[in-house]
C-alpha cells in the first residue's frame, strides 16, 4: 500500500491526532507537512493525554518512524521541549526524522507576528502568536533560514544579517519596538544545532525508498481545509497548504504515491481565530458545544467558536483535497439534543448556492440554510459498531455522509484512542 494522507475538512481541531494515532497501528512513517507548533493535536491513550505541537502524532506509536518534512516550520527550543517533556514521560522519541530543508522560527519571526496582529487592530487574523506566517513569508522571499544552516555558522551568520536587515528598520521605526542583535540569534541557534543533529536527515529519499520498500507512509495535515492559504477564508488563514496538494511538497512525494486521502470531520463545526463562519452560533447551543465538546485551543487555550455542521464546507472538502473517505469524530458531542440543525446549503443575495461561494464578500455574508434531524439521547460512548447506534444517531451520520460526497468509514464517539466505529 502507497502513502496516505490526513487533512482537516473544516477550520481545524478536527481530531486529526487520534485519527493519526489510530491508524499508528498499521503505518510505519506519519510524515507532518506543513504548519508549525501553532498546531494542537490531542491523543488520548488511556488515562494519559498528550497534546503535540510540531512532532506527528505518530511519535506515541513504537512502530512507527515520525517526520518532520521540508513543509513544516520549526522553532527548535519548542522542538527540543516537546521531546524532553516526551521522553520524561517514557515515550521513545529516537527514530524521528528531520528535513534538513525545514525552515526555522526564529525570535525575529515570533516578534512579528506579534506585533503586526496588534498593528492590525480589529482586523487582525487571530494568530496563534508562533511566528509562523512571518516565518513562511520569509521562506517564499528567500530569506528563510534552513535547518541545515545551523551547521554552518559563517552561512548562518550571512543568513540572520541579511534577514534581520530589513526587519529591524520595520521593527524599530514602524512599530517602536527595539531591534534584534543578529549576533544573540546566531549564538541561540548555534547551541540547538548539536541536539537537532542526531535527527537530520534527507527525508524525500527516506520516504521514497520507504515506499519502493512496500512502507505504509501517512501524511498528517494541521489545521484544516478552510485554513488552507490558497483554499481557504483567506486572508483569515494559517500560511501554508493543509490540504492534500500540500503534502506533495512538503513531504516531497509525488501524487502518483498517495491512494486515500481522508478527511477528518466534526459532526459539528468549530473555528478558533477571526474570519467568516456561516453557522457559528452565539447562543446557548454555541456554549453548550462548548463546554461538551471541551472546545479550547490545544496551543494558546483560547475559546474555540462553534456552530452547527456545515454541508457546504465537508462538500468543497471533499473536492478540493480528492477525499476518498472522512473519519468522523465527536458525535458523542451531540447527544442529547432534540432537533440538530444542519446547513445544507447558503442564501447569498437572496439566491440559494449550494457549493462554497469563491467570492471572499459573498461567503462573508453567506447565510445558512438549515434541516433539521431529530437527535438522540441514549449514551453512544461505550458503541462498538454502527448497528449499536440509536436509529436517529445512524440516520445523522448517513445524511451527513449524502451530503458531504464520500463515505463515511470510521465514527468517534470519545476521545479515548478506542472509543471509535469502523465501519468496512
Ligand atoms: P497562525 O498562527 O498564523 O497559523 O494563525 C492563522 C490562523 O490559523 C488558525 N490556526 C488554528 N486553528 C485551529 N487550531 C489550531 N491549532 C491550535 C489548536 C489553536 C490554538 O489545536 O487548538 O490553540 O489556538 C490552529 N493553528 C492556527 C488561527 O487560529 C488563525 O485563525
Ligand atoms: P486536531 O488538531 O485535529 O488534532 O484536534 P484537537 O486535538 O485540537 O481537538 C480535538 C479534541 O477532540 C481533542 O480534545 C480530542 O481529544 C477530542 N476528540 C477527538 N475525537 C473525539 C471524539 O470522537 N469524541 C470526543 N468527545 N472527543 C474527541
Ligand atoms: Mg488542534
Amino acid at each position: 500500500m502507497p502513502a496516505l494522507v490526513l487533512v482537516g475538512a473544516q477550520w481545524g481541531d478536527e481530531g486529526k491526532g487520534k485519527a493519526t494515532d489510530l491508524l499508528g497501528g498499521s503505518v510505519d512513517y506519519v510524515v507532518r507537512y506543513q504548519g508549525g507548533n501553532n498546531a494542537g493535536h490531542t491523543v488520548v491513550i488511556g488515562d494519559q493525554k498528550y497534546a503535540l505541537h510540531l512532532l506527528p502524532s505518530g511519535i506515541l506509536s513504537p512502530n512507527v518512524t515520525p517526520v518532520i518534512g521540508n513543509g513544516v516550520v520549526i522553532d527548535p527550543g519548542v522542538l527540543l521541549s516537546e521531546l524532553s517533556g516526551l521522553n520524561e514521560r517514557g515515550i521513545d522519541t529516537s527514530k524521528l526524522l528531520i528535513s534538513g530543508n525545514a525552515h526555522l522560527i526564529t525570535p525575529y519571526h515570533r516578534t512579528l507576528d506579534k506585533v503586526t496582529e496588534r498593528f492590525l487592530g480589529k482586523r487582525r487574523i487571530g494568530t496563534t502568536g508562533r511566528g509562523i506566517g512571518p516565518t513562511y513569508a520569509d521562506k517564499i522571499n528567500r530569506v528563510g533560514i534552513r535547518v541545515q544552516d545551523l551547521f554552518d555558522e559563517s552561512i548562518l551568520i550571512q543568513k540572520v544579517e541579511a534577514a534581520l536587515h530589513d526587519k529591524n528598520q520595520l521593527l524599530v521605526k514602524l512599530y517602536n519596538r527595539r531591534a534584534i542583535p543578529a549576533d544573540l540569534v546566531v549564538q541561540e541557534y548555534l547551541g540547538f544545532a548539536d541536539k537537532l543533529r542526531p535527527f537530520l536527515a534527507d527525508t524525500t529519499l527516506v520516504l521514497d525508498e520507504a515506499l519502493k520498500a512496500n512502507k505504509v507512509v501517512l501524511l498528517e495535515g494541521g489545521q484544516g481545509t478552510l485554513l488552507d492559504v490558497d483554499h481557504g477564508t483567506y486572508p483569515f488563514v494559517t500560511s501554508s497548504n493543509p490540504t492534500a496538494g500540500g503534502a506533495c511538497t512538503g513531504a516531497g512525494i509525488g501524487p502518483t504515491k498517495i491512494d486515500r486521502v481522508i478527511g477528518i470531520l466534526k459532526a459539528y463545526t468549530t473555528r478558533v481565530g477571526s474570519g467568516p463562519f456561516p453557522t457559528e452560533l452565539l447562543d446557548a447551543d454555541g456554549e453548550a458545544l462548548r463546554r461538551i465538546g471541551g472546545e479550547r485551543g490545544v496551543t494558546t487555550g483560547r475559546d474555540r467558536r462553534c456552530g452547527w455542521f456545515d454541508a457546504v464546507i465537508a462538500r468543497y472538502a471533499t473536492r478540493v483535497n480528492g477525499l476518498t473517505d472522512f473519519f468522523l469524530t465527536k458525535l458523542d458531542v451531540l447527544t442529547g439534543w432534540e432537533q440538530i440543525p444542519v446547513c445544507v446549503a447558503y442564501e447569498v443575495d437572496g439566491k440559494r448556492v449550494e457549493e462554497l461561494p469563491y467570492n471572499q464578500s459573498d461567503f462573508h455574508h453567506a447565510k445558512p440554510i438549515y434541516e433539521n434531524l431529530p437527535g438522540w439521547t441514549e449514551d453512544i460512548s461505550g458503541a462498538k459498531t454502527f448497528a449499536e447506534l440509536p436509529k436517529n444517531a445512524q440516520a445523522y451520520v448517513k445524511a451527513l455522509e449524502e451530503m458531504s460526497g464520500a463515505p463515511i468509514s470510521a465514527i468517534g464517539v470519545g476521545p479515548g484512542r478506542y472509543e471509535t466505529i469502523q465501519i468496512n
